[in-house]
C-alpha cells in the first residue's frame, strides 16, 4: 500500500475538463460605478401579471440571506472550488414576482448590456442565488458588487455581475454569449460549452 501525497488528496471533484485556478476578475467591459441609493433591481417580462417588480436595495435586503459553497467554473477550463456565496436565494425573488406559466426562459441582465439566457428551472434550482457576499465579505467590484448572480451548476458566464433584472421570456432567446458560440444551456457536469454541441 502506497502513502504518497497523491493518494492522499482529496477525490477529484471538478466538472470535466477543469482545472483548479485562483478566483480573478473576467468580464467585458469595465466595472461599473454603482450608487446603492438609486440601484434597482427589475423583474420584468411575461410575468404572471404582466406587472413589472422594482425592488430597491433596502426591500432586497428584507429577503432572506442564505450561504451556499460553490465552485465557480469559467468556459476557459478555470475553476475555483470551495468558494462561499452569500445572498438571497432566487427563488424568493421568483416568489415575489413569479414568471406567466408559459415562461419558462428569462434573461438575466447586467449593467453595459451584458446578459444571460437562462431557464426558470435553473433560477429555482435551491442553490442559486442572487450573492451580496463572497466568503464572508460584502462583494468588490470587480466581482460584481452590489449583486451577481450565481449558479452553481452552470457555467460562469451565466451569472452577470452588476445584475439588474431578470426578463421572464415566452420563448427561448440567446444572451450575449450564447449568441457568440457558447451553449444555450451551459451545464457544467454535461460539459455543455459550445453552441454547436447542441
Ligand atoms: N456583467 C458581466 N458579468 C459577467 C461577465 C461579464 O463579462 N460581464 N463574465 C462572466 C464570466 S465569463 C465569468 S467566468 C465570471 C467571472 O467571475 P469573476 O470575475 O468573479 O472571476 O463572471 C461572469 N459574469
Ligand atoms: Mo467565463
Amino acid at each position: 500500500m502506497s502513502d504518497s501525497l497523491d493518494d492522499l488528496r482529496e477525490p477529484a471533484r471538478l466538472p470535466p475538463g477543469q482545472r483548479e485556478a485562483p478566483l480573478r476578475p473576467i468580464h467585458y467591459g469595465r466595472v461599473p460605478r454603482i450608487d446603492l441609493d438609486t440601484w434597482s433591481f427589475t423583474i420584468e417580462g411575461t410575468t404572471v401579471d404582466g406587472s413589472r417588480t422594482r425592488l430597491s436595495w433596502t426591500d432586497l435586503m428584507s429577503l432572506p440571506h442564505i450561504e451556499v459553497r460553490a465552485d465557480h467554473h469559467c468556459v476557459s477550463h478555470r475553476s475555483t472550488a470551495g468558494l462561499v456565496w452569500g445572498g438571497v436565494p432566487a427563488r424568493a425573488v421568483v416568489d415575489l414576482a413569479p414568471p406567466a406559466p408559459e415562461a419558462r426562459w428569462l434573461f438575466a441582465s447586467a449593467a453595459y448590456g451584458y446578459h444571460a439566457n437562462l431557464t426558470v428551472d435553473d433560477l429555482l434550482s435551491p442553490r442559486t442565488l442572487l450573492a451580496t457576499h463572497l466568503d464572508g465579505e460584502p462583494l468588490v467590484p470587480e466581482h460584481g458588487w452590489p449583486l451577481r448572480l450565481v449558479v452553481p451548476h452552470l457555467y460562469g458566464w451565466k451569472g452577470p455581475k452588476w445584475l439588474m433584472a431578470f426578463e421572464y421570456l415566452a420563448s427561448p432567446r440567446r444572451g450575449f454569449w450564447e449568441e457568440r458560440g457558447y451553449h444555450f444551456n451551459g451545464d457544467v457536469w454535461r460539459e455543455e460549452r459550445y453552441a454547436h454541441q447542441e
